[in-house]
């Protein structure tokens, strides 16, 4: 198993449509494998390909207390969604350090394939619907803060650009 760098935010690479996954075998798998240790290590409760790089229709949670529930959503697909929405406070670990609100459906139900290729069907709501969200807009390219204003985008970007400079000193 290996952690794999994540992408920060205003990364190009952030905004690729991800492909859906041909078979679920054993270079999913590994995937899967990595992206769970990746996004344990980086204590995050969700991962989602894109930001690893890999732009495929793959997705990983896991919301427990304990860390270990791990939800694998494979060409994950939304079959419903509530009429109500929420502002939910929302971070990214393509976007470190920055937290705000969005709205989301305040309940959706997925379908899915699991890491053995089983269809699973999901009916979320609370953290893990919001959860589930973010992830899946990861996979179209989208990133949280295009939710927000054009003012805070920007900043938001600016910071993220000057800590990068910084790092990479
Ligand atoms: O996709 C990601 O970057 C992971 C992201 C998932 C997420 C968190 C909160 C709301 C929606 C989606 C994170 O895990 S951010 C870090 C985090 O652990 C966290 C932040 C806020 C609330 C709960 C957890
Ligand atoms: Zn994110």
């Amino acid at each position: 198993m290996a952690l794999l760098p994540i992408l920060c935010y205003p990364d190009p690479k952030l905004h690729k449509v991800a492909k859906p996954i041909a078979a679920v075998d054993a270079r999913v798998q590994a995937l899967v494998a990595d992206m769970l240790l990746t996004m344990y290590e980086a204590k995050g409760i969700g991962l989602a390909a894109t930001q690893v790089d890999v732009h495929e229709r793959l997705i990983v949670i896991d919301i427990s207390e304990e860390r270990n529930e791990p939800l694998v959503l494979i060409n994950p697909e939304l079959t419903w969604k509530s009429e109500a929405t929420h502002l939910n406070e929302e971070g990214c670990l393509s976007v470190p350090g920055i937290y705000d609100g969005v709205l989301r459906h305040d309940a959706v139900h997925v379908s899915a394939l699991d890491d053995k290729g089983q269809r699973q069907r999901i009916e979320a709501e609370g953290l893990l619907a919001v959860c589930i969200q973010h992830e899946m807009d990861h996979l179209l390219g989208k990133v949280f803060v295009e939710y927000l204003s054009p003012l805070k985008r920007n900043r938001i970007k600016t910071k993220m650009q000057k800590l990068q400079r910084e790092e990479s000193r």
